[in-house]
């Protein structure tokens, strides 16, 4: 017999493609749940979220730390990465392994299996948080997709074009929900609106993203 949810809930896709080059897994982090959130415990124990500072002297309201080989950083001499966390002196944690297996896993699903982040950007957003429309260009090799894992509260994702103002389109990010970023869109503009307040059963009151890249 069939499970009752089965007639009730529209089946939700378990791809969409957001753009050329662009895919949203949905859920492809779920596996990978309680070993994220412990491997994240361990990162910030060591090198804590922290409101950087950017060029133009802004406090962003997305908290940030990383983990791999560099890091990517701002203050107000500009963008970059760093193999040191300016913050401790030292250098970034490593790369958890469940971080590589499951970035690997979804690049890999969404046609770069040849990816292998050498830099894993945190970013932490509490209720009210943004990251207003940019690029992803500080990496040496555009070659590289970038690989962003969803968890705790939901958020809008907005997906524009190369010109800053191409019309944007939305995508709902959910717990465990993968985008991959490659190719023809390697450089589309994307941001994140305020996130809404709410409660996540195992995050909390906030949405945790991991961006991996191939940085050096
Ligand atoms: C975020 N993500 O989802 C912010 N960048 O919180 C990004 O800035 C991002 O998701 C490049 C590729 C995918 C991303
Ligand atoms: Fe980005």
């Amino acid at each position: 017999m069939h499970d009752l949810f089965d007639a009730l809930v529209p089946p939700m896709p378990a791809a969409e493609a957001m753009a050329e080059g662009a895919m949203l897994l949905r859920g492809t982090a779920l596996a990978y749940e309680t070993d994220l959130l412990a491997a994240l415990g361990d990162i910030t124990a060591r090198s804590p979220f922290r409101h950087m500072v950017t060029p133009g002297g802004f406090t962003m309201s997305v908290a940030m730390t990383n983990c791999g080989a560099a890091g990517w950083v701002t203050d107000r001499t500009g963008y970059r990465y760093d193999r040191n966390d300016p913050q401790t002196g030292r250098p970034w944690p490593g790369m958890p392994e469940c971080f590589l297996a499951l970035s690997v896993e979804a690049a890999t699903a969404a046609g770069y299996p040849a990816f292998r982040p050498d830099a894993c950007l945190i970013n932490r957003y509490e209720p009210g948080a943004r990251l207003s429309l940019h690029q992803d260009r500080n990496e040496r090799d555009f070659a590289n997709p970038i690989v962003s894992v969803s968890l705790g509260l939901p958020a809008t994702f907005q997906f524009g074009g190369l010109k800053r103002t191409d019309p944007v389109k939305k995508f709902a990010l959910r717990h465990g929900d993968v985008a991959i970023w490659g190719g023809p869109s390697r450089l589309f503009h994307h941001g994140v609106p305020e996130l809404k307040d709410g409660m996540h059963e195992t995050v909390g009151r906030m949405r945790i993203n991991l961006t991996f890249r191939g940085a050096l």
